[in-house]
């Protein structure tokens, strides 16, 4: 079937090599040797982007102004097709795109000290500074409402009423929790209501593995630009904290190993602020703690409202994953919501 893909590129498909590669839980991507080249395949979930010529003409855009503006910048946009298109439409199998594997890059999975925390927060933050002179409004959105926490609690709400009935008795606890810490969602609809908070070029997925590293770990760039919408610095610095601060990730299921590493929020603060001090303003600088409450509960929220909905959106590798990973996400919440004295 892949081989059907590579088709569309100028490869000798009997010296091409395929491997899977990455940790994603949405997309499909494939590692592609060539004549001593690489590649990298992706396979973009269909039923989750629904248009996924959006996200090409974003990449499109995005890149045309970076290389326009910041020559030096390293961007990764997708090889044409031999028919000149950004992607492979492939009828019942879907859309795929080719990228260019960046020399000597790797990906990190977890974080494992506080100098990749700084090192990738710094190339998200560079990233939303550099186009900071671009119209956001010019992106399409690639996924509706997707960082919408209101939203989000009431899809909760509806999989309390229209869900799995045994998983919503068995999860009593769980949704008690939830309901305890609502006061982030009217946080979160009081300070988007005030127009300190702008808008602009957000990635929306700033976990480690979405930052290509050098030999030397250094940064040196973002990948995976499916989000890449209009939003707000809340949800790139939140993931960030979600996904950084703890030694362990959302699939540990010994809750006694999370914890927050002061050291390493330090580190993306220094990291984030250090490109966006200069575009965010007081009020926003003023909720970089919350950033994190926002986007952990957030993830719980989504954990568990998918458990309760059959696990229909993000799947389960075993029986209560989702439930696992909501749990997992609520502790961690406890654990950050000590520090915030300490911390902010
Ligand atoms: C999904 O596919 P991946 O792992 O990049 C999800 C993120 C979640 C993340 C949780 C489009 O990202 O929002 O934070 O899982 N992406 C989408 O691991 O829903
Ligand atoms: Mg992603």
């Amino acid at each position: 079937m892949l081989k059907k893909i590579l088709q569309y590129y100028p490869f000798n498909l009997a010296a091409v090599k395929i491997t899977t590669f990455g940790s994603g839980l949405i997309n499909q991507t494939w590692y592609i040797e060539e004549a001593g080249s690489s590649y990298i395949l992706q396979k973009i979930n269909h039923t989750i982007f629904k248009s996924p010529g959006d996200i090409a003409s974003n990449i499109k855009l995005t890149g045309e102004y970076l290389s326009a503006h910041y020559p030096h910048y390293l961007f990764v946009t997708p090889v044409n097709t031999i028919n000149g298109d950004e992607m492979v439409y492939i009828e019942k199998e879907g859309y795929f795109r080719l990228f260019p594997f960046v020399k000597d890059s790797h990906t990190i999975n977890v974080v494992s000290n506080p100098a990749q925390a700084f090192e990738a927060a710094q190339q998200f933050g560079r990233f939303t500074k550099l186009l900071s002179g671009f119209d956001a409004n010019r992106l399409k959105i690639t996924l509706p409402h997707f960082h919408n926490l209101s939203l989000r609690y009431r899809q909760f709400e509806e999989a309390l009423e229209k869900g799995n009935k045994e998983r919503i008795k068995e999860s009593a606890n769980t949704i008690k929790l939830i309901h305890q810490f609502k006061n982030i969602v009217t946080t979160r609809e009081t300070i988007l209501a005030n127009s300190a908070f702008k808008k602009r070029v957000t990635h929306h997925d700033t976990k480690i593995s979405n930052v290509l590293f050098n030999e030397a770990d250094k940064g040196l760039c973002v990948i995976d630009l499916d989000t890449v919408m209009p939003g707000y610095f809340i949800s790139d610095v939140g993931d960030m904290l979600r996904t950084y601060l703890s030694p362990v990730s959302e699939e540990e299921k010994d809750f006694s190993r999370i914890e927050i590493r002061d050291e390493y929020y330090n580190a993306i603060k220094d990291g984030y602020l250090g490109e966006m001090a200069g575009e965010l303003t007081a009020a926003e600088k003023e909720h970089f703690f919350y950033a994190g409450k926002f986007m952990i509960y957030m993830q719980a929220l989504r954990f568990l409202t998918d458990h309760l909905n059959n696990d229909i959106y993000y799947g389960a590798k075993y029986e209560g994953h989702n439930f696992t990973r909501a749990n997992n996400q609520l502790v961690l919440l406890q654990r950050y919501i000590e520090k915030e004295k300490q911390l902010s």
